[in-house]
């Protein structure tokens, strides 16, 4: 089946057009980060592009390839300010995949070590 069409009423795009509040802590013009209003652990922040793309099958390489820097910086200052062990990533590509917000995202996980995600 292919991939449905990206839908402009997504709550991450009225996040990125300032139509919804959210808790920013990186932006430039490829990407948006922001924390995670249901935080699986302390600091746990979503990464989304600007431009519009439902997820990782629907994004054109060129905006992946700018976003990944993105990703990347905000990891690393992540694991700093919250002085985690390690990161873990998670991104999720439609219902099937466990995609819920239809927005490409990036969720960066701070794990520290003996340490469980929340549910
Ligand atoms: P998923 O598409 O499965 O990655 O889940 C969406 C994630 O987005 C989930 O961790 C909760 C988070 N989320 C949902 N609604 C909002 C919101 O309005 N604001 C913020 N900051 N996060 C949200």
């Amino acid at each position: 089946m292919s991939t449905p069409a990206y839908d402009e009423n997504n709550i991450f795009a009225k996040i990125l057009r300032g139509e919804m509040p959210c808790t920013k802590v990186y932006e430039d013009d490829v990407a948006l980060a922001f924390m995670d209003i249901m935080p699986r652990a302390d600091g746990h922040v979503l990464v989304i592009p600007k431009k519009a793309g439902r997820n990782l099958l629907d994004i054109d390489a060129e905006a992946l390839a700018q976003l990944m820097p993105r990703v990347q910086k905000v990891a690393r200052a992540v694991k700093k300010a919250v002085a985690a062990d390690g990161i873990t990533l998670h991104q999720y590509n439609e219902s099937a995949g466990g995609q819920v917000i239809f927005h490409l995202h990036f969720h960066i996980l701070p794990r520290w070590a003996g340490v469980e995600l929340r549910p």
